[in-house]
């Protein structure tokens, strides 16, 4: 056992609860030095989790493959053991506190034989933000302490911060793979059966405990589980809002910068927007986060938005020049890639890199394949996890602990019909049904089925920690505590609508500056907008299109009010709300009620 760097009694007390629960072969402290990733990595290798890509064409760059039953996040598999059901809402699913650790004492008692403990002191904020958590984590899995120092702010800085009397939310991961005696490890440790995997959160205490799988969002438990799930519910306690969120700055050909916050559901595209290569000229975008924001009232009453993260956990099929040519620049180097093909050259593909396939390469199982063999090479929920400080166009204030000022946030889905290009909110409360309404639909990738509608509300379905119904009170008791004028305009965004037809009818990508451009004019008074059922649309003339070729028919069917379509939208929406019951805000009934009016 590596000597606890730390004196904080409370923690070395969990540590060592930890210890006799797992019973580690040994114990080793993580102080997130350069020295002990390299360390790491070459464990990892030498094991065969890891493949070292070629140095020339990606320096410090790491291939993992994970086991075909681990490849996302497992969401019938996620708990919200808070005191009651109706505490965690028809939103989640919810166990018994007491009989879950029952469970899960049982599933860890000895879940780390063979292997070695590690401690992650990690925090979520800046170290010197006011709302920054410290988390630790303790877990079996080397590739889970390489991708937290990406993704948080790791290591012995944090343990200082913490000090002797220090809180922190405990963190228990193990990949469920104890090893006997003399037993040979296989690549990627898990528990195969999907039925024993526990990715679980306890609001109360806080802490969360996760069992069985060794990937993204169940492992790296800083992400959804702390800085969404149960930040959300410290969040409500604290009068702020932990959200499913890229961050983005704007800075028109003057001079003049806005912050914008963008909440879409998975699979639509956040990480593009947030660093996105505007195509109106003079236009800049620089990216502050590309997945999650904590929003905090500000002294001067405006909202502030902070990037708990410090990293990249992008999905990857899909990552072209075209898409997003800055992550592309942020993934040359330092970057660990799992799941993607490996190409002869020791260099990676997937699918839509822009790139021609390779003629031969390994697949994301460690197969050959070919262009031809009918299979992907790279699995569609591949990843790339990299450190967001290499992005060429991140915010010089992407590390400030009061955060950035928000003029805006988006919502918006991925729909093929009835919803238009941008709306506008016209009240604080109807932007607050705009984002319980989003939805999107299901994508071929994703779920084997196209299509299919899933209402996500604020895109937090799978991560908010409570009854969503009191989270969209929250979100509505905003405008009680400062001037309403000062919250940021709320806009409603589809990047995905399709003609009669199944043409796209926008181009997207760096074209999506153009609507960000009206965002901008509305909140400086300028844009021109016309009021309609719905909200404010852009009038015809209102969206700069220079430079676009863009059919009139197809932009009238972008920003046009589809009545018919809404209609059937308002009562999809109702039976949403049906859920929550009494929970449901009366000024959501209400802006819901006005809708159905409006639309005659
Ligand atoms: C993600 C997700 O991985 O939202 O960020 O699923
Ligand atoms: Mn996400």
């Amino acid at each position: 056992m590596s000597a606890a760097p730390t004196t904080n009694p409370k923690l070395l007390a969990w540590v060592e609860e930890m210890i006799q629960l797992c019973q580690p072969a040994g114990v080793h402290w993580c102080d997130g030095s350069e020295a002990e990733t390299q360390r790491l990595c070459d464990l990892m290798v030498q094991g065969g989790t890891f493949t070292k890509l070629n140095e020339k064409l990606r320096p410090g760059c790491y291939l993992a493959r994970s086991h075909a039953s681990d490849v996302a996040r497992v969401e019938d598999r996620t708990f919200i053991c808070a005191k009651t059901q109706e505490e965690a809402g028809p939103n989640n699913h919810w166990a018994d506190p007491a009989e879950m650790r029952q469970r899960l004492l049982g599933l860890f008692k000895g879940s780390m034989a063979g292997r070695t403990m590690y401690i992650i002191p990690f925090a979520m904020g800046p170290l010197d933000s006011p709302i920054a958590k410290i988390g630790i984590e303790v877990t079996d899995s080397a590739y889970v302490v390489v991708n937290m120092r990406i993704m948080t702010r790791m290591g012995q800085a944090v343990l200082d911060k913490l000090g002797v009397g220090g809180a922190f939310i405990p963190c228990l991961h193990s990949v469920g793979a104890p090893l006997r005696p003399g037993q040979q490890d296989v690549p990627w440790p898990c528990e195969p059966d999907p039925k024993k995997k526990y990715i679980v959160h306890f609001p109360d205490d806080p802490s969360i405990w996760s069992f069985g799988s060794g990937y993204g969002g169940n492992a790296l438990l800083g992400k959804k589980c702390l800085a969404l799930r149960i930040a959300s519910t410290i969040a409500r306690r604290e009068g702020w809002l932990a959200e499913h969120m890229l961050i983005l700055g704007l800075t028109s050909p003057q001079g003049t910068k806005h912050y914008v916050a963008a909440a879409f559901p998975s699979a639509c595209g956040k990480t593009n927007l947030a660093m996105m290569q505007p195509s109106l000229p003079g236009w800049k975008v620089t990216c502050l986060g590309d997945d999650i924001a904590w929003l905090r009232l500000g002294q001067d009453g405006r909202l502030y938005a902070t990037n708990p993260e410090t990293g990249f956990f992008g999905v990857a099929p899909g990552t072209s020049q075209h898409s997003n040519p800055n992550a592309l620049a942020a993934i040359t180097r330092n970057t660990i890639f799992t799941n993607v093909a490996l190409k002869p050259d020791g260099d990676v593909w997937w699918e839509d890199m822009g790139v021609p396939a390779p003629a031969t390469a390994i697949d994301w199982e460690g197969n050959d394949w070919t262009p031809d063999c009918g299979r992907k090479a790279a699995h569609p929920n591949s990843r790339f996890t990299a450190p967001a400080a290499q992005c060429p166009v991140i915010d010089p204030d992407w590390q400030s602990a009061e955060g950035v000022p928000l003029s805006a946030i988006l919502f918006g889905g991925r729909r093929a019909t009835t919803i238009p290009l941008v709306n506008e909110a016209v009240s604080w409360e109807h932007g607050v049904f705009l984002g319980s309404a989003c939805g999107s639909e299901t994508t071929a990738a994703a779920l084997g089925k196209a299509g299919v509608l899933r209402r996500d509300p604020f895109a937090m379905l799978p991560f908010c920690g409570y009854n969503m119904g009191d989270y969209f009170a929250h979100w509505l008791a905003l405008a009680q505590r400062t001037d309403r004028r000062k919250l940021p305009r709320v806009f409603f965004t589809n990047w995905f609508r399709r003609s009669d037809s199944g043409k796209w009818l926008w181009p997207g990508y760096g074209e999506n500056s153009r609507v960000l451009k009206w965002v901008c004019e509305r909140v400086e008074g300028t844009g021109q907008a016309v009021e309609t059922p719905i909200g404010f649309l852009p009038t015809p003339d209102a969206l700069d299109l220079s430079g676009l070729n863009l059919n009139g028919d197809d932009l009238r069917h972008l920003l046009s009010v589809d009545v018919e379509g809404w209609k059937k939208e308002v009562e999809d929406v109702a039976a949403s709300y049906s859920n929550y019951k009494d929970r449901l805000p009366s000024a959501l009934t209400e802006q819901l009620a006005l809708l159905r009016q409006r639309l005659g």
